[in-house]
């Protein structure tokens, strides 16, 4: 493949409704997309689910992800490129920026366009190219409410959606009341927790009370750089922890399975795999592939990606080493007032079915790209 430019849009998303979670609350964010062409006429599509500020986790902010895209990794793709003529595999591309350290969000927007258009000249669906082989699967949903009644409501529509599995995001203080009326009006539903690193060692013990709920799992409850505490509280909790905002790639994947394997067990480990958060597609198969090896589940996460990132991971949800429903709906549908995509994202009965068209299956609009993005932020790179 050889790429004849790059170009970067930032396109502003306005959620339909406000999402709240222990780090705060989001109504606008701005996503960097990517756009590759290639000599012969392909165009790839990459988007980066970033947000406002970096209160997740470093380097999610959209101006960091934008920072490095501009400053560091565009140019370096183009770079290696002039020096080696053309690009023969997605190993090729990674190379061209490994040199650069973490910026793992913005290289996966670049890494997303290119599979995009690997898909393309192969004329084959995105799961197909990435090994998928489940069309259709169950799908979650994660639910962002500031109280209880916000929550149950939210649940409510969700649940009439059809969605299978549910997300709650607690802090301290605000986990057992809100757990316990959505387990009660629930009791059979597939229930899970997200604590967004709100909880500390001194404190941590409050999540033992909702340990009798029967849950699916509890994300990423103590630090977001902490693996070692994770594992060794999950000794003393029945239900298994899952680490989002501390997995950055197959190698800390590898680390957390010894520290299970050491204080706790890996039955009892669980990863959220989200492709932007580990650097892309290729490692979070990489992840896929070792979880299902050693006994460790593993499902897609979402970060209020829009149409075009969300899509992204449900393709890559067909593959069979992708074990629990991931996060790819609002509990209402789409999460934005107006997204990137046309045809908006639907689901049936709570299963999202792929479809056979080629690569993403939806044809990206880039007039409607260029209406939702700001002048002053469109780049370009020859
Ligand atoms: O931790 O999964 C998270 C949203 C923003 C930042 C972090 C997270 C989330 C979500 C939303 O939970 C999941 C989704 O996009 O459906
Ligand atoms: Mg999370």
């Amino acid at each position: 493949m050889k790429i004849q430019q790059i170009e970067l849009f930032l396109v502003r998303l306005e959620l339909a409704h406000p999402f709240t979670t222990s780090f705060g609350t989001y109504t606008v964010l701005h996503h960097p997309f990517i756009k590759m062409t290639t000599d012969d006429g392909f165009i790839g599509w990459g988007e980066v689910p970033s947000l406002p500020n970096p209160a997740y986790k470093a380097e999610s902010d959209h101006g960091s992800v934008w920072f490095s895209l501009v400053q560091f990794i565009v140019p370096s793709v183009m770079d290696y490129q002039k020096k080696n003529g053309w690009y023969s595999s997605v190993d090729d591309l990674v190379a061209s920026y490994t040199w650069i350290k973490g910026a793992h969000f913005a290289k996966s927007g670049v890494e997303a366009a290119f599979w995009d258009i690997l898909a393309q000249q192969k004329n084959k669906p995105l799961w197909k190219i990435v090994g998928g082989t489940k069309r259709t699967f169950p799908v979650g949903v994660s639910i962002g409410g500031k109280t209880v009644n916000e929550v149950m409501n939210k649940a409510e529509q969700a649940v009439k959606h059809g969605y299978q599995r549910l997300k709650l995001k607690v802090w301290p203080g605000f986990e057992y009341d809100v757990t316990q009326a959505v387990r009660s009006r629930f009791p059979a539903i597939q229930l899970q927790l997200d604590a967004n690193s709100s909880y500390t060692l001194e404190n941590w013990g409050r999540l033992k009370k909702v340990d009798i709920f029967n849950l699916l799992l509890i994300e990423q409850p103590l630090y977001d750089d902490d693996v070692v505490f994770h594992a060794q509280i999950s000794a003393q909790l029945k239900t298994p922890i899952c680490l989002d905002e501390s997995i950055h790639s197959l190698h800390d994947t590898l680390r957390a399975h010894l520290l299970w394997k050491t204080f706790s067990n890996p039955r009892k480990l669980i990863i959220n795999i989200k492709p932007p958060r580990v650097s892309g597609i290729r490692e979070s198969i990489a992840i896929a592939q070792f979880c299902k090896k050693n006994g460790i589940k593993t499902w897609i996460g979402g970060m209020l990606d829009g149409a075009l990132g969300k899509l992204a991971n449900l393709h890559i949800n067909a593959r069979d080493d992708v074990d629990l429903p991931g996060d790819h709906f609002s509990p209402t549908g789409s999460y934005f007032k107006r997204d990137v995509l046309e045809q908006s994202l639907t689901s049936e009965n709570g299963e999202y079915t792929l479809s056979n068209s080629v690569s993403y299956g939806q044809v990206v609009d880039e007039v409607r790209i260029r209406s939702m993005s700001d002048d002053y932020s469109k780049f370009k790179f020859v």
